[in-house]
Parts: structure tokens; sequence; C-alpha cells
């Protein structure tokens, strides 16, 4: 699964930051969640994150996932935690959207889980 999602990262480690969020290309992989920078401005045709350098990625082995309903004004919003203690707000304009990217990453931890 991949696509586009507004994200912030709140915790590094454990300590709050000070949320910026931005648009990322999201990708769901086997056992992490990779984030690509889009490019400034209308994309070039030939880009594609497959081309590009992921910015970072998120282990999600025993992650945890939750709505973030106090956490942001905004609408559509959920929060990854990692045991490594960093968290992410990840967002959409369009519900359905965020909820179909919530049922995919909770696939992913529950069968982590379970290996
Ligand atoms: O949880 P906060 O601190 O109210 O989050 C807002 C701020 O981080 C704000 O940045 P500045 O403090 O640099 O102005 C952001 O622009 C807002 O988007 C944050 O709130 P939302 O509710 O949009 O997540």
């Amino acid at each position: 699964k991949a696509g586009q999602l507004n994200r912030t990262k709140i915790a590094e480690g454990g300590r709050k930051l000070r949320k910026s969020w931005g648009v990322s290309w999201v990708v769901l992989a086997r056992n992490s969640l990779v984030f690509y920078k889009e490019p400034k401005g209308p994309a070039p045709a030939t880009w594609c994150p497959a081309s590009s350098r992921p910015e970072s990625s998120v282990d999600l082995r025993g992650a945890a996932l939750d709505w973030a309903r106090h956490l942001s004004s905004k609408k559509n919003v959920i929060h990854l935690r990692t045991v490594t203690g960093n968290e992410f707000l990840l967002q959409s304009d369009h519900e359905a959207t965020i909820q179909e990217w919530a049922r995919a990453i909770r696939e992913v931890i529950h069968r982590l889980d379970l290996e």
C-alpha cells in the first residue's frame, strides 16, 4: 500500500518534539512504514518513490496504533508509536483513506506480533 499522507513526528526516543506537519509519500512495506519526501512543486512526470531515497522508515514490530483524538486539532489523524519511543501522526483529509491506512498498518503490526 502506498499513498500521500500528511505526517509529523511528535516524539523521538520518548522525548517530545515540536510538531512540524509535512506531506510524505508513504509506503507500507513488509515490516515497516517508509516515508519519501515528495518533490516540491508539481512532481515531474518521471518522479516515483522507487527512484528516490527514503527520508526515513519506521519499524512496525511491537508498534501501537491509535486514533489521535486529543493530539491534534485536525480530523482523521492516527497516532503511531514504535517500541523505541518514536511517535508519528498521520493524517488525510479523506476519512476513508485514513481508515484504510489504519486497517492496513494494524494488520502488519498484528502479523508481526504473531511471528
Ligand atoms: O499540538 P499543537 O502544539 O497545538 O500543534 C500545533 C503546532 O505545532 C503548530 O506549530 P507551531 O507551534 O510551530 O505554530 C502547527 O502548525 C499546528 O499544525 C499544530 O497543530 P495541529 O492541531 O494542526 O496538529
